[in-house]
């Protein structure tokens, strides 16, 4: 994950700049609930960013490095209050601060008005909890107040967190825009591209021969109609129907009705998302609430049974979860389908890596920015001007986008939602899974099972013995493309190259 260490909002057109340095004002960041500070021009407003009206109203005091030379003294308390550590970068002193324990940093953070701020970092006290806590916590406001409640119950949290002191003269870049993602509304001008293609009651013939086979993303309406999922999946329900039993949110299992108290309060850059491939099995009932839809019907690695890789994910997230930017695992293709809510989607090809989005040769990693708002803050106006336009959409309740494999996506929920997601592949992609599953460093790279390298052996053996002479038949047919292809790439020089030839005579 990389951060950026110089605060980087876009400073587009912004006239408050001194010394080459960024400088933003609290006041440029307009909240819903705040009454706009008599100084703050339109332009600034329209500019600016906007935040959501549950933000706090400041976070312990910290500012923008850049205001720094707004103030006559030019005093940070940040570094005198840090004594010999001030050298250290902000990331650094939060590194170290991450080791100790919850007690350490509570007195640690009596020390000085520097430390103070840092002990307070809400991400340090969220690790605690989640290292200790297992998902045996209940969400409090803040996550210091819910380890403080958790481990220290004689404690009054009603000081905690984001009500605590504001600290005068605290200046550093990282610590604020940490504050800034986790309290932003998304700009209106990050939701209006919408240049996916939307099909209504089409074939599985169309489907096929005009998204599937040429690896194309569409947004599918009207598919889900019978799905009672739509209907009975409220709160209420699912919180009924499932109980006690425990899913995957991030590193820890929670009951729903925790995961929705901690949701509700929940103001994080990156909001703890559930994400759970069981789900199905937990609890029956959900599994049989909805349908595959027709287009996405055939599914290859069905044929292993239970051995399959895990295949498919309730999701469940607040506005602002959501995946960073990611290739589905295996090669595979998928279909996510919104039940509650809306998702905001961000789509390039294969070819096309994302700005900011930094994979690793042999493709195992990828180092994005921290969060997705930090995403479109700093990269997404990058796309603006690029001749590959990323496909955009936002997809809402009832309808289901196709992610075609190898595409490179990014997801934000614009307000609580509940999907459905499955991965699957075809007879169009099953060379490719195949292909993907035989490489080399398959043991980093295959996911969602134990038997990452025997994976293809047993894949490729079972859809011979159920589909005899189908990996031969495409294997065929791929080459006989590839030779059109070359066939047609030839001509295509041919005719470029006398076209250069003439204007060249001219
Ligand atoms: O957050 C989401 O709904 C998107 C999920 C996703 O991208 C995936 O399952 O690959």
């Amino acid at each position: 994950m990389l951060r950026r260490n110089n605060f980087l909002l876009k400073p587009t057109k912004r006239r408050r700049k001194k010394s080459g340095r960024t400088v933003f004002q609290k006041q440029n960041f307009v909240s819903k609930k705040q009454e706009l500070p008599q100084q703050v021009e339109e332009e600034d407003v329209e500019e600016g960013f906007s935040l959501k009206a549950s933000a706090p109203s400041h976070t312990h005091g910290v500012q923008p490095l850049g205001n720094l030379y707004f103030n006559p003294s030019s005093h940070n308390s940040r570094n005198t209050g840090l004594g010999n550590l001030q050298t250290l970068t902000d990331e650094l002193v939060l590194e170290i601060l991450g080791f100790l324990g919850g007690t350490h940093l509570g007195v640690l953070s009596n020390v000085s008005k520097s430390f103070y701020v840092f002990c307070n970092h809400e991400p340090l006290w969220r690790n605690l909890v989640l290292e200790n806590c297992n998902g045996g916590f209940l969400y409090n406001g803040s996550w210091k107040s819910t380890y403080v409640s958790a481990y220290k119950p004689s404690f009054s949290v009603s000081n905690l967190g984001s009500s605590g002191l504001k600290v005068r003269d605290f200046y550093s870049d990282y610590l604020f825009q940490s504050w800034l993602c986790a309290n932003l509304e998304m700009k209106p001008e990050w939701l209006e591209r919408d240049n996916i293609q939307r099909r209504k009651g089409i074939s599985v013939d169309e489907f096929v021969l005009n998204f599937e086979e040429p690896n194309k993303p569409v947004l599918l309406e009207g598919c889900l109609d019978n799905w009672a999922a739509l209907k009975k999946w409220d709160r209420d329900y699912l919180i009924k129907i499932c109980g006690d039993i425990q899913f995957s949110v991030g590193p820890v299992e929670m009951k729903l009705a925790d995961y929705f108290r901690y949701s509700d309060q929940a103001r994080e850059e990156r909001p703890l998302y559930l994400f759970d491939p069981k789900f199905g099995e937990k609890v029956p009932g959900l599994g049989s609430d909805y349908e595959v839809p027709v287009y996405f019907d055939e599914d290859l690695f069905g044929v292993l049974g239970n051995e399959r890789p895990d295949y498919r994910w309730i999701i469940i997230g607040p506005a602002g979860s959501g995946s960073s930017f990611h290739i589905d695992p295996n090669s595979t293709s998928a279909w996510n389908a919104v039940i509650k809510g809306s998702k905001k989607w961000v789509l390039f090809p294969p070819e096309v890596v994302p700005p900011g989005v930094h994979p690793s040769p042999d493709g195992a990693e990828v180092a994005c920015p921290v969060s997705i708002i930090e995403w479109f803050m700093n990269f997404y106006s990058a796309t603006r001007n690029w001749e590959k336009k990323p496909i955009e959409c936002v997809c809402k309740a009832g309808e289901v986008i196709f992610v075609p494999n190898g595409w490179w996506h990014l997801v934000i929920n614009l307000e609580d939602s509940i999907a459905i997601t499955q991965n699957f592949v075809s007879r169009r992609n099953l060379l490719n899974v195949l292909d993907f599953l035989k490489r080399p460093n398959a043991s980093a790279l295959v996911s969602g099972t134990r038997d990452r390298v025997t994976l293809y052996d047993k894949f490729k053996n079972t859809i011979e013995a159920s589909f005899p002479g189908t990996i031969d038949q495409l294997t065929l047919e791929a080459e006989q493309k590839k030779a059109q292809r070359k066939k047609l790439s030839f001509w295509e020089s041919v005719t470029d190259a006398k076209a250069g030839a003439f204007t060249f005579s001219f």
